[in-house]
């Protein structure tokens, strides 16, 4: 690890401060990392964040039903004991509110909230040639420089609004769950359409359901969900979690998920047809996203996929009653997990509910937003809030919304015009000094989140140490390297289902004239950390680092 030498430049005044590091985003990148490099290394850095606390994701996401779907004692940092011994979460997997209060705590106990700059959006990044700076703007005016950029602007922040027509003209409220109202919305006694059945669909459906007086779920494309089984942690697991806090820790930097739990070795074809579903039954009963990790082969084989394909479906027609609601829940036209599996509570249960219908867009897609409500190819649907679960511009979309221009003014926008394009998920040719924290080209959204951004934060503080060791002030991907790793990327993808999920954000297809393009690195987080160590080990092995 890291020496704790001061690298501070130590500029007194604001104007002509040059800060060493700039990092975007308070959520849990942002916060690491300006741990890591303020205490690791004693660097003078600012976090600049568009909210009013900390948090990211979990600041906007306040959504009915929002839960985690990362069980809660593996959704947290590693790197302190003493921190992973002084928390205790309370329910299997964790809530927003709960996990603002974690996040909060971190900020609180290790002094980070004094160098972050809350309700402040970063506009523009502009790399300085000659100075080898970086100038930032923000939506108030402020200009910062800093000698490193590091974006910890997460994977799934920029809220995907349908540009639907008539939107403007609906008379009544509307939402996106990526920005939901800090302080709630009364869905009583009202008539509630909601667009969209991904992972926040399926969350909030059921939550909205219970109070709402009549929902209309609008579903393009049918999607597999196996329940969570949330519940309150026993006194026992959370002790088990404090004593073997060490081992915890070990599974999941050694998992390729970054999961706590292992996943079979075993392959559907070692199994018969009635050993199979016995284990597929006991994961349905132990619930979560370990449904996936039943058999080792789910995500290459289409065959072994098609048994839990199938089981699901079968799942869904034997709790939902009315079977042509059930048909249209169950016509699900990709792999099991090739687009990000949803775990819920009680989401088609809530088919069953007198006040709930289902309406198929593939089948009657919506021509409209009229004042009154929505109105597909079939008919109108009057309503009184309309709740767009329509998810996100995935990955690329939070950096592309930052003018972010690098050597000649090489506008990122443009070198990744026909898809995102950089070495490690780390870095981009032609924006030196720029690090990008679990951005595409990464595992990122393919693991458990805190364990890809530990790893990632701890290499960009190995890197900076590094640099500052050896007297080095510029580093950037060599384009070969960087054409290599696109490859890679490909290449991993290409080994598995995932490609074939249709409207997939993996491969940002909700964004009309987004490049179709997987965008994380599927090659298991375990190898990705080997790759990546490998490269500092070989002294920066296709990076360009200079004086
Ligand atoms: P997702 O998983 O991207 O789901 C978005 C949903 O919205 C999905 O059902 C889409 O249908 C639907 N959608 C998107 N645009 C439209 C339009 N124009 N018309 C109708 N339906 C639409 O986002 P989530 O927020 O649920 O989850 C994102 C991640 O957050 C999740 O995977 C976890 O990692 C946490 P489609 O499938 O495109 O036909």
């Amino acid at each position: 690890m890291t020496n704790a030498t001061s690298i501070a430049s130590g500029n007194p005044s604001e104007e002509d401060r040059i800060l060493d590091a700039l990092v975007i985003g308070a959520g849990f990148a942002g916060l690491y990392q300006l741990y890591c490099l303020r205490e690791r290394l004693g660097l003078s850095v600012q976090v600049l964040e568009a909210g009013a606390g900390v948090g990211g994701t979990w600041y906007w996401n306040r959504y009915p039903g929002a839960r985690c779907d990362s069980e809660s004692h593996s959704y947290c940092y590693s790197f302190s004991e003493e921190l992973t011994r002084e928390w205790q979460w309370s329910e299997r997997y964790p809530g927003p509110a709960e996990i603002l209060r974690y996040l909060n705590h971190v900020a609180d106990r290790f002094d980070l909230k004094r160098d972050i700059r809350f309700n402040t959006r970063v506009t523009a990044a502009h790399y300085d040639q000659e100075r080898n700076i970086w100038h930032v703007s923000t939506g108030s005016g402020d200009q910062l420089k800093a000698r490193f950029l590091i974006t910890a602007v997460g994977c799934l922040s920029s809220a995907n609004v349908p540009k639907l027509p008539g939107l403007a003209s609906f008379e009544g409220d509307w939402y996106h769950t990526g920005q939901w109202p800090h302080a709630g919305v009364d869905f009583s006694g009202k008539r509630v359409g909601q667009v969209g059945t991904g992972s926040t669909g399926i969350q909030a459906a059921p939550v909205i359901a219970e109070t709402a007086d009549h929902l209309t779920v609008f579903q393009r494309t049918a999607n597999y969900s196996v329940p969570a089984r949330n519940a309150p942690l026993t006194a026992e697991f959370q002790q088990y979690v404090k004593d073997n806090a060490a081992q915890i820790r070990e599974l999941t930097r050694t998992n390729t998920n970054g999961h706590p739990f292992h996943i079979s070795e075993r392959l559907v074809s070692d199994t018969t047809p009635q050993e199979r579903l016995a284990l597929y039954e006991a994961a349905w009963e132990r619930g979560g996203l370990q449904f996936r990790a039943t058999f080792q082969d789910l995500l290459i084989d289409k065959t072994a996929n098609d048994t839990a394909a199938q089981f699901i479906k079968n799942k869904i027609r034997s709790i939902v009653k009315d079977s042509a609601t059930a048909a249209i829940l169950a016509d699900i036209d990709h792999p099991y997990a090739a687009k990000r599996p949803p775990i819920d509570t009680d989401y088609f249960e809530t088919f069953n509910r007198d006040n709930v219908a289902l309406v198929d867009l593939r089948a009657t897609p919506i021509e409209e937003i009229t004042p009154r409500g929505v109105r597909t190819s079939d008919k109108e649907y009057p309503l009184d809030i309309i709740v767009f679960a329509t998810g996100f511009d995935a990955m690329t979309g939070p950096l592309l919304g930052i003018d972010i221009r690098g050597r000649n003014g090489l506008r990122l926008a443009d070198a990744w015009q026909a898809g995102p394009r950089n070495y490690l998920g780390l870095q981009v040719a032609g924006f030196p000094n720029l690090f990008t924290i679990t951005g595409p080209g990464s595992p990122s959204v393919l693991c458990n989140m805190p364990v890809a951004i530990e790893q990632h934060a701890e290499w960009i503080t190995d890197c900076i140490a590094h640099m500052h060791n050896h007297d080095l002030q510029r580093i950037e991907p060599n384009p070969e390297a960087m054409d290599a790793w696109v490859e890679q990327v490909n290449a991993a993808a290409d080994a598995t289902l995932l490609p074939q999920a249709t409207h997939s954000w993996y491969l940002g297809e909700h964004v009309p004239g987004k490049p179709r393009v997987f965008m994380p690195y599927a090659g298991g987080m375990l190898h990705y950390r080997r790759i990546c160590d490998k490269v500092a080990a070989n002294n920066y092995e296709g990076f360009e680092l200079s004086k």
